[in-house]
């Protein structure tokens, strides 16, 4: 009996292991999603064909409209070079959190001098949603559906909230597609790993988050994540549908066998005697 309860111990041991390596180190640089050199990308495109890889199965939208000094249209509305393009969300799960970086030409604090006079349209909070309401892309825009989606991350707080109410982009004409800026009332559900990159590389600025699955409610199977991102002019936006498919670890399936084999030594052993 007591070989039985240390093969049971020994099993659970391994099953808590050690915590796995975090897949992407949330720290503002793009290079651990496969984008290699944010360097270069100064042409119109260059994100949409240089595409993400390795980590368990990212999900992505690009949408790299204008390049880095000409401007031009980059959504519902324009941009002077990259300063107003949304250009890409990526988005990866393992068994416990949810990374997802974004790529725009926004800095999170005003580039202009206070003395120019230029107003400056901040990057807007980043909103999820698991489906537990609807399908948030399945939906027409009415400004009275609340709860389109569940959750957002605060960029300035760096924390993630359950979400109320929300703050539209200021540009009426935009807010059909550009329409949840920033979060309004919600309920603070508590820190999370948050990154903004600090110095533009190439007119680029990242972020990115790491956020507990059990946070946004997703657990251990196949699950849809909805995504949508915009700034406080509304001028471009990212919305995406990814998939939080969690697969166990192969080293977790071998340990387990390791673990039973132990039981089932243990019991022949017993036969015997
Ligand atoms: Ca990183
Ligand atoms: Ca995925
Ligand atoms: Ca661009
Ligand atoms: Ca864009």
């Amino acid at each position: 009996m007591k070989n039985l309860i240390f093969a049971i111990m020994l099993s659970s041991v391994f099953f808590m292991g050690t915590p796995a390596q975090a897949l992407y180190a949330i720290n503002g640089d793009i290079s651990d999603w496969g984008i290699v050199d944010l360097g270069e990308a100064s042409v119109k495109g260059y994100l949409n064909s240089h595409l993400p890889s390795g980590g368990n199965d990212i999900d992505y939208v690009t949408e790299d409209n204008t390049d880095v000094d000409t401007g031009g249209p980059v959504g519902p509305g324009y941009s002077t070079g990259n300063l107003y393009d949304a250009e890409a969300i990526y988005f990866d799960n393992d068994n416990e959190f949810v990374y997802l970086a974004i790529i725009s030409g926004l800095p999170q604090t005003s580039p202009f001098e206070p003395s120019s006079r230029t107003r400056f349209f901040g990057p807007g909070d980043i909103f999820i949603d698991t489906g537990r309401y609807q399908d948030p892309l399945s939906l027409e825009y009415d400004a009275n559906k609340l709860y389109r989606y569940g959750f957002a991350v605060d960029i300035s707080e760096k924390k993630l909230y359950s979400v109320n109410t929300w703050n539209q982009s200021v540009y009426e004409q935009h807010r059909a597609d550009s329409d949840l800026w920033s979060i309004g009332s919600g309920t603070d559900q508590g820190a999370i790993e948050f990154a903004y990159s600090s110095i533009a590389v190439n007119s680029h600025y990242v972020m990115e988050a790491k956020i507990p699955l059990a946070m946004i409610g997703i657990g251990h199977g196949e699950s849809d994540v909805w995504l949508s991102w915009t700034m406080e002019c509304g001028n471009d936006f990212l919305k995406m549908k990814a998939d939080a498919a969690v697969a166990p670890e192969p080293m977790t399936l071998v340990l387990l066998s390791g673990g039973l084999l132990g039981v089932f030594s243990t019991r022949r052993k017993r036969k015997v005697s």
